[in-house]
């Protein structure tokens, strides 16, 4: 075995050169690696024994894409494209030896060895998408030409991991390994055998029929632009995209080549991919809690009880279900047992009418809750879930009573969306394992989880949140104890801004429409007729509360700041401004702000309150705020967060549009880093 570099070995056996790529965590393509692969590959030509070259990765995956630390800063020796032309001119057979997941420039790379083997767990893709770039290693032009335009838009435009064996359906690899470990074996030997045809190796840029056929119908880029409009809309990558793989349908080779490259470069400057990558490593970094012991003893948890079966209670249990956790779902009274219980089971059933969960597993899923009416069925829970009515001596009586019958070392979560979890704690024998789990509703389906740590909460008790947080597939952010914690403390600083735009004369339309255009799924008012008009405290939104009491509870209703008789999309209604008028006195539309304004007056305040939540430590770091903003509120992940988009538009703007603008305390931090000329995130 011949060492290349530190990560990079060659071995020849049997005119076989075998390259293995080791760079962990995930043998992203750095520099290192890049070079590495590149002196092994020259090294195969050179040596005349060698007849055919496999390339392997040592690890947990074969090479997942582009090092996104170091995207731009390090350069290698030879560049992508030089590494790859000389892969895909090797006049002896190359193949790739493909596990994990070969993604973005990884599966580009693939790409262009003559073969592909992969093992049966293979799950391989194009996601750079995801991040707001493009394919840029000829991976917009070599995907059309193996699976047509139109499957290659559905891989690029979703980004989609693709199965090992769907992969050798579509024809993206050649063969399946007979099993996951004998991935090298099997490489060798299909090695062995192109040797032994002598074949010349064919290049995938070279293959014409599916580009061929695609430009025979000239109406096809058309309809596929239109089957895309919505995905595409507004967002930099996906046109770009779509563009690339027209013209590798137009062809020639060089020509679209010419244009991936050209395309590549303003995406990779661009704003939006500047947010979707900040937010691909704030994912990673919410995971780490700062000053944790690494080897901590997680508690085991195998069974989970949930307290209430309500909109939140039936979408928890519904969660801890899907992750394959037994749960005893526990209410007061019979009615609202069968309740809750008929919600969970509704969601698997339709699940499975729909195709989306085979019979057997909604089942299963169903056979796993099971229901009662006595707390004492908490028992033998290890973790116990709190979802009552939000007050806070309902929770502490709650707390106080689940102590005495939970296992002493059980956690007891409380799901407050508001109240102060160290109270709550403080009612229970052993505040120590107490800690909130804030859920988003529906909970089995919003991504993000808020970990709130009480002042006595355990350091096991949190790691084990966190880690339950990732076998729920969410997104778990810790946030300390205040009022409403990072997500709708936020919130609450937004919403008074709403408030107060109405009470000053400007339309509610105008508010929610400058939110929606600048991404968000609904803007303030809409929001509440979702989620309905008689939720949470509302003594300080009078107008709310008139809405609600003349019966405008929201979308449930038919009515609330919207009229939706003509259905869910809603029609501004003349009867809400009249009820403005009667509780502020301002005349609605008295009074105009432009998008921008109305976009600052809302976000800036989030900024500023995203900033003292940072500086009281309630937060660990400012990414953690924009994840939760992205994955709990819908903040458009194309521009990464409050924290995120307040460094591009620049702080110093940020502080000189707060000091005009009505109740606003600037936060100190905030006011401190725009004088340094510093940021929030990096
Ligand atoms: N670059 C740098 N570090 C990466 C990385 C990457 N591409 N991918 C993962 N890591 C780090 C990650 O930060 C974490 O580090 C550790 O690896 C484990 O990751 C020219 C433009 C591969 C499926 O989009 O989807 O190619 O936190 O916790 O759940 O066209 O990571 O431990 O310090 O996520 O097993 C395209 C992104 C790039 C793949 C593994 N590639 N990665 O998941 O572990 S663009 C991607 C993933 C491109 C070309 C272009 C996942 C994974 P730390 P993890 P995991």
């Amino acid at each position: 075995m011949t060492a290349i570099n530190e990560g990079t070995d060659l071995t020849v056996e049997d005119g076989v050169a075998v390259v293995t790529l080791d760079f962990p965590p995930v043998n992203a393509m750095s520099p290192a690696l890049m070079d590495g692969l590149y002196d092994a590959l020259t090294a195969s030509l050179d040596d005349p024994a060698v007849k055919a070259i496999v390339l392997i990765c040592a690890g947990r995956t074969f090479i997942a894409g582009a090092d996104l630390k170091s995207v731009g800063k390090v350069e290698p020796k030879v560049d992508f494209f030089g590494l790859q032309d000389a892969i895909e001119n090797s006049p002896k057979p190359t193949i790739a030896a493909l596990h994990g997941t070969p993604l973005g420039g990884g599966l580009e790379t693939a790409m262009t060895l003559h073969y592909r083997i992969a093992t049966p767990s293979t799950r391989m893709g194009l996601p750079e998408v995801k991040l707001g770039l493009l394919p840029g290693g000829g991976g917009t032009q070599r995907m059309p030409r193996i699976v047509g335009a139109e499957a290659a838009l559905d891989l690029l435009l979703t980004g989609r991991q693709v199965p090992a064996k769907e992969a050798l359906a579509i024809g993206l690899v050649d063969r399946i390994a007979s099993g996951e470990d004998t991935l090298r074996a099997d490489a060798v030997a299909f090695a062995r055998e192109l040797i032994a045809s002598g074949k010349p190796p064919q290049r995938i840029r070279d293959i014409e029929e599916k580009v061929a056929a695609d430009r025979a119908d000239p109406g096809l880029m058309d309809r596929l632009r239109e089957k895309w409009a919505k995905a595409m809309k507004g967002l930099d990558a996906p046109q770009a995209i779509f563009r690339c793989v027209a013209a590798a349908v137009k062809g020639p080779w060089e020509a679209g080549i010419a244009v991936e490259r050209s395309e590549f470069g303003p995406l990779l400057n661009g704003a939006q991919s500047a947010a979707l990558r900040h937010i691909f490593m704030a994912e990673r970094a919410a995971a780490k809690i700062p000053g944790l012991p690494k080897d901590l003893a997680l508690r085991p948890i195998r069974t989970v009880a949930v307290i209430g079966g309500g909109t939140m209670g039936s979408g928890i249990a519904t969660a801890f279900l899907d992750a394959g956790f037994p749960v005893t779902m526990i209410e007061m009274n019979q009615d609202a047992l069968d309740r809750g219980g008929a919600a969970v089971k509704g969601v698997f059933t339709s699940r499975a009418e729909r195709g989306k969960l085979t019979q057997d597993k909604a089942d299963a899923r169903i056979a796993a809750l099971s229901t009662a009416l006595d707390l004492s069925a908490a028992a033998d829970a290890d973790l116990v879930v709190e979802a009552v009515f939000e007050n806070l001596d309902v929770k502490k009586d709650l707390f106080a009573k689940l102590s005495a019958v939970a296992r002493p070392d059980a956690i007891l979560a409380t799901n407050t969306s508001f109240l102060d979890v160290n109270a709550i704690a403080a009612s229970a024998t052993h505040p120590e394992r107490v800690l909130g789990l804030h859920f988003f509703s529906p909970a089995h389906v919003m991504r993000l989880l808020e970990i709130v740590r009480g002042e006595k909460t355990e350091d096991a008790v949190l790691a084990t949140a966190m880690d339950l947080g990732k076998k729920l597939g969410k997104i778990a952010v810790v946030s300390g104890v205040c009022p409403g914690f990072i997500g709708n403390r936020i919130l609450s600083e937004r919403q008074a801004q709403a408030n107060a735009m109405l009470a000053e004369g400007v339309l509610p339309w105008d508010i929610d429409s400058a939110l929606v255009d600048f991404g968000f799924p609904m803007g303030p008012f809409q929001m509440f007729d979702l989620a309905g008009l008689d939720i949470g405290e509302s003594d300080r939104d009078p107008v709310r509360k008139a809405l609600a009491s003349a019966g405008r509870k929201g979308q449930k209703t038919g009515s609330g700041y919207y009229d939706y008789s003509g259905g869910r999309q809603g029609k501004p209604d003349p009867a809400t401004l009249d009820i403005i008028t009667q509780v502020t006195g301002a005349t609605p539309g008295s009074k105009t702000i432009s998008p921008e304004d109305i976009l600052a007056r809302l976000l800036y305040p989030m900024i500023n309150e995203g900033a003292k939540i940072l500086e009281e430590g309630i937060a660990f770091r400012a990414s953690d705020i924009d994840m939760v903003w992205i994955t709990g509120y819908g903040w458009p992940s194309h521009k990464g967060g409050p924290m995120f988009y307040a460094d591009q538009i620049g702080l110093p703007k940020v502080v000189e549009a707060l000091r005009a603008m009505p109740g606003i305390t600037l936060s100190p931090l905030l006011e401190k880093r725009a004088a340094e000329g510093g940021k929030f995130n990096g």
